[in-house]
């Protein structure tokens, strides 16, 4: 019987055992560490993605409704954006010919404005008003002329608001994680 059959047979002494063990404990918390570590950044990339959906999806009709601002097709003559601040713009059209704007679907008459105190956007139409984005820290409208020049006079009088042509909408939030969201759009008015 040679040395190696007897220490087989022999087994493993507690020390060894435990030294096994010990180490599986520390392979198995570095395994744990980075499957944890993966499933975090993958929520995380989950919940931006999410939430720059939301962000989008009110962007993409807020846009729709920017672009038809002030149509007027009727000559009723009456003024596209009746107000335009930093955190409240509400925009006029004429859709059905009617020559007046108080139709809705598709709503004629639309405000958006944030509430920093909440963190709510909110819209209106000519029936009431809607939260169509929580937990943002900020909206802001900035507003520009034909010349590209920033009109900052805000609220705006009624000759600055009459000079509008584009709008740039920023919209800023952050997921339940905490990770800083943000998204910018720049709209053309096409009846300015
Ligand atoms: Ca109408």
């Amino acid at each position: 019987m040679n040395k190696s059959a007897h220490f087989d047979r022999r087994g493993l002494t507690l020390t060894e055992l435990m030294i096994t063990l010990a180490i599986f404990g520390v392979i198995m918390a570095v395994i744990m560490g980075f499957m944890n570590g993966a499933r975090n950044s993958y929520s995380d990339t989950r919940e931006r993605v999410q939430y720059q959906q939301a962000m989008r999806a009110v962007m993409s009709l807020m846009s729709s409704e920017i672009r038809a601002a002030g149509c007027d097709p009727m000559g009723a003559a009456f003024e596209a954006i009746p107000i335009a601040q930093a955190n409240a713009v509400l925009w006029q059209m004429d859709l059905n010919g009617d020559s007046d704007f108080f139709d809705n679907s598709p709503d004629e008459r639309v405000l958006y404005f944030y509430q920093q105190d909440t963190g709510n956007l909110f819209r209106m139409n000519n029936t009431g008003f809607q939260v169509v984005m929580r937990g943002l820290t900020n909206v802001r409208f900035n507003f520009y002329d034909e010349a590209g020049v920033e009109l900052t006079a805000l609220p705006l009088n009624s000759t600055d608001r009459a000079r509008i042509r584009h709008i740039d909408v920023t919209m800023q939030g952050e997921t339940d994680r905490g990770e800083p969201v943000s998204y910018t759009t720049r709209v053309a008015l096409r009846n300015g």
